[in-house]
């Protein structure tokens, strides 16, 4: 065999697992369809979870989360000037950590690098076959020539548009979806937060968060309709918006300034079953979406890993096959639960196209629940500051 583990995706499940792997011995590749300028720039994730910090240090990629994360230990949910405090720390004794996706693939591509592990980038027309033979083929085109790596196991990390969940035959897979009547234009522009903790912000107007990757720079969204272009949206229009979205009490110390990155995001729920097809190992996105509500894709991409390494240590190392044989059930277990988390917090802080007056008066309702209910606000801080592995 070429090698034990070839990984489809150098993304953030992609490069996790390959550090993990191979800081318990075992060899991989990693073929990644983009530049690595490319997967850097994409500006996504800015929550992990503990249990994300914690296996992020264990993975010896912890050194500048440390010193540039900002630990949060709360965050605001609110309805009009309503602001309702969710008191991680108090509530359930843990924080999360502010740190961008784009650092934590940065960190990993230079431990990557450290390790000497292979990583092609620029891979075409992956293919993969043999997941039910003695060892899997991945096929692939590397700079206009033709490759083939044999191994023990394929991991897919290729996110939602990868090739790695369609080769499960169709008919032995079971997807699930919700697709959102909206998306999120995001910004990025190098102003200081308008609060020291992240606002969710439910209004007249539609959703709005606050959210930021350092004391200088924020990264702020608005619910936008998905007809919505980019070039729609003029940082002056973004700033009225997000501005009148928010309580008044923040909105009085927004300070505004030009934009340095301009997004639109759908928003989608997808899982599909199972997250295992023979020697095929299914991880992250690649397996399931969450709208980004709650906070919860990049740091279910990061679960995912943490079973899957386990499973194929203790596969490739000591020839014990119950963590492969358990991989899909007990991803999904977790994957599940944060789906649910992901659609309530989306339910809650959305205004929807064409809705009744009863609509909002539930959104309404579920927020005044939660400024009077340390019940309710528990509930949500457990499911945000990540349930357990
Ligand atoms: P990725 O990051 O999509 O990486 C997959 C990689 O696979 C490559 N690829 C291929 N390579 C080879 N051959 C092919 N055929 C290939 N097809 C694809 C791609 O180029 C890519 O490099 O998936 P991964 O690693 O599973 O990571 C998942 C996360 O990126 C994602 O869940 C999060 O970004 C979601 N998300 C958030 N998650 C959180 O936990 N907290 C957040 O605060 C949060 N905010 C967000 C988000 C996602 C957003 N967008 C844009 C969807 C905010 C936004 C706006
Ligand atoms: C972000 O900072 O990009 C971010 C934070 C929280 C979310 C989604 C995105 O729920």
């Amino acid at each position: 065999m070429d090698t034990q583990v070839v990984i489809i995706g150098g993304g953030p499940a992609g490069l996790l697992l390959s550090q993990l792997l191979n800081r318990a011995g075992v060899e991989t590749v990693i073929l990644e369809r983009s530049t690595r300028a490319h997967v850097l720039e994409r500006i996504r994730a800015g929550i992990l979870e503990w249990g994300t910090v914690e296996l992020l240090r264990e993975a010896g990629v912890g050194a500048r989360m440390e010193a540039e994360g900002i630990p949060h230990d709360g965050c605001y949910m609110t309805d009009s000037d309503l602001m309702v405090h969710i008191d991680f720390k108090g509530l359930t004794g843990k924080q999360v950590m502010v740190y961008g996706q784009t650092e934590v693939t940065h960190d990993l591509y230079d431990a990557q690098d450290a390790m000497g592990t292979i990583i092609h980038h620029g891979v075409e027309d992956v293919r993969i076959t043999g997941l039910d033979d003695a060892q899997a083929v991945v096929e692939f085109t590397l700079n206009g020539e033709a490759r083939r790596l044999t191994c023990a196991y394929v991991a897919g990390c290729d996110g939602f548009h990868g090739v790695s969940r369609q080769s499960i035959p169709k008919e032995k897979r079971q997807e699930f979806e919700r697709v959102y009547p909206f998306g999120w234009l995001g910004i990025l522009s190098r102003t200081p937060p308008v609060n020291d903790e992240l606002i969710y912000a439910n209004s007249p107007h539609g959703f709005a968060l606050a959210s930021m990757r350092s004391e200088t720079l924020v990264r702020y969204y608005v619910q936008v309709p998905l007809t919505d272009k980019v070039e729609d949206w003029s940082d002056d229009r973004f700033w009225t918006e997000f501005r009148r979205r928010i309580p008044a009490q923040a909105a009085e110390r927004l300070v505004k300034g030009p934009s340095i990155e301009k997004s639109i995001a759908p928003l989608r729920s997808f899982a599909s079953e199972p997250m295992r097809w023979g020697r095929l190992f299914l991880a992250g996105d690649a397996a399931h979406i969450v709208p980004p509500t709650g906070a919860k894709g990049l740091n279910l991409a990061v679960s995912d890993v943490f079973y899957l390494h386990q499973a194929l240590i203790d596969m490739l190392k000591r020839g014990d096959a119950r963590g492969i044989d358990g991989y899909s059930q007990r991803a999904l277990a977790r994957v599940w639960k944060a789906m649910r988390f992901s659609w309530q917090m989306t339910m809650m802080l959305h205004r929807f196209d064409g809705e009744d007056g009863f609509a909002a008066q539930m959104r309404r309702a579920t927020m005044a629940h939660l400024a009077g209910s340390e019940t309710a606000r528990k509930d949500l801080a457990e499911n945000y500051i990540g349930l357990p592995y």
